[in-house]
């Protein structure tokens, strides 16, 4: 019953890699070995892993700007997001995008995004492609405050009547910022995309075999050419909007009550929980999962670390995509 012993055991590993990734690169932010900010995924991890577990390889994403966990769930190269996060050569974009742009086309990552909902469209266009090669599907993660973004809205349409391969992943963590959802959208996130026809419903985001049940039906119906789904997956972030918010002390828009309670349905913990319970393994077993996590993030760190730095007289390459010859037919050049 439920889910087999070796996906149930990739996805807590993949959940528990997204945590301790994500504490990791707190502390390395905190002691300017990272620099700027980040914007933490903690909290979140099983909508990331339970979506990318029921994807293949040849899928795409598009991500946010809290797009760690995406990334990792998609089968990133922890050593690779780290080198990006520490601004190195070897890093996925050679340390040129950062904690909020890790792309990797070969992995069917099309981009984490800064721009709130601009993940969408870009789904859209990458499924209104993948149609026309085969049975690949797009799936693009957004939060709740995206839902307001014009451009998520025209997406939603234009996925809906053209039955595009899409799977919309809305990650409601409740708040947008500080923005607390309930204050700038009156009705169920779903609903609305089910305005737009197609079906939409909500998922408990902390359970991630409820996300993998959910996203296994979106993926099926996109691939089979059936069209787009809209899952508003129930979630919580334990940390701020990004790392410095713990420095903002005046910055209160949630109760610590609230932040215990969504904590006492840490993701993680349940999880393992089920897996002792269905006799899938052992804690031992278990704890020599978060052993070489624990072996794989320090390897990471020190790859990164003896990475070289960008030479600065490459500064400005990588700015501008390369024309390609005959595009546009007649134009700018
Ligand atoms: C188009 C656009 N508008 C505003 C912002 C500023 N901004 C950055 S993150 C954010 C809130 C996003 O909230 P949500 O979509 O719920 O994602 P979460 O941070 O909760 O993961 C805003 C408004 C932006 N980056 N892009």
């Amino acid at each position: 019953m439920g889910i087999p012993r070796e996906l149930s055991l990739e996805l807590y590993r993949k959940m528990r890699l997204i945590r301790r990734f994500e504490e990791r690169v707190v502390e390395l932010v905190n002691d300017n070995e990272i620099p700027g900010i980040t914007h933490e995924y903690i909290g979140q991890e099983a909508v990331a892993a339970g979506v990318c577990a029921a994807l293949r390889p040849d899928d795409v994403i598009t991500s946010t700007h809290r797009g760690h966990g995406h990334v990792i769930a998609k089968g990133g190269d922890i050593r690779y997001m780290m080198a990006e996060l520490m601004g190195r050569e070897t890093g996925y974009n050679r340390g040129r995008g950062g904690s909020m742009h890790i792309a990797d086309v070969q992995l069917g990552v099309y981009g984490a995004n800064g721009i709130v909902g601009a993940g969408c469209p870009m789904a859209c266009g990458a499924a209104y492609v993948l149609r026309r090669q085969g049975d690949r599907v797009a799936v693009a993660f957004f939060g709740d405050g995206a839902v307001n973004q014009g451009v998520v809205h025209e997406s939603l349409n234009l996925a809906a009547i053209m039955e595009l391969p899409v799977v919309f992943v809305c990650e409601n963590n409740l708040y947008a910022i500080t923005t607390p959802i309930r204050s700038v959208t009156r009705n169920e996130l779903w609903r609305r995309a089910e305005a737009y026809g197609m079906p939409a419903h909500a998922v408990d985001g902390m359970d991630v075999e409820a996300v993998y049940e959910a996203a296994t039906e979106a993926v099926a119906r996109a691939r089979a050419g059936e069209g787009p789904t809209f899952l508003e997956c129930r979630t919580y972030r334990y940390s701020g909007h990004y790392t410095a918010e713990r420095n903002l002390p005046h910055i209160r828009y949630r109760t610590e009550e609230e932040i215990e309670q969504w904590r006492q349905r840490d993701p993680i913990r349940t999880w393992r929980r089920r897996i002792l319970e269905r006799g899938l393994a052992t804690e031992a077993e278990l704890d020599g999962i978060d052993r070489e996590i624990e072996q794989a993030l320090e390897e990471a760190v020190a790859f990164a670390r003896q990475s070289p730095w960008p030479d600065p007289s490459t500064a400005l390459e990588y700015m501008y995509a390369e024309p390609m010859e005959g595009i546009p037919a007649r134009g700018w050049r």
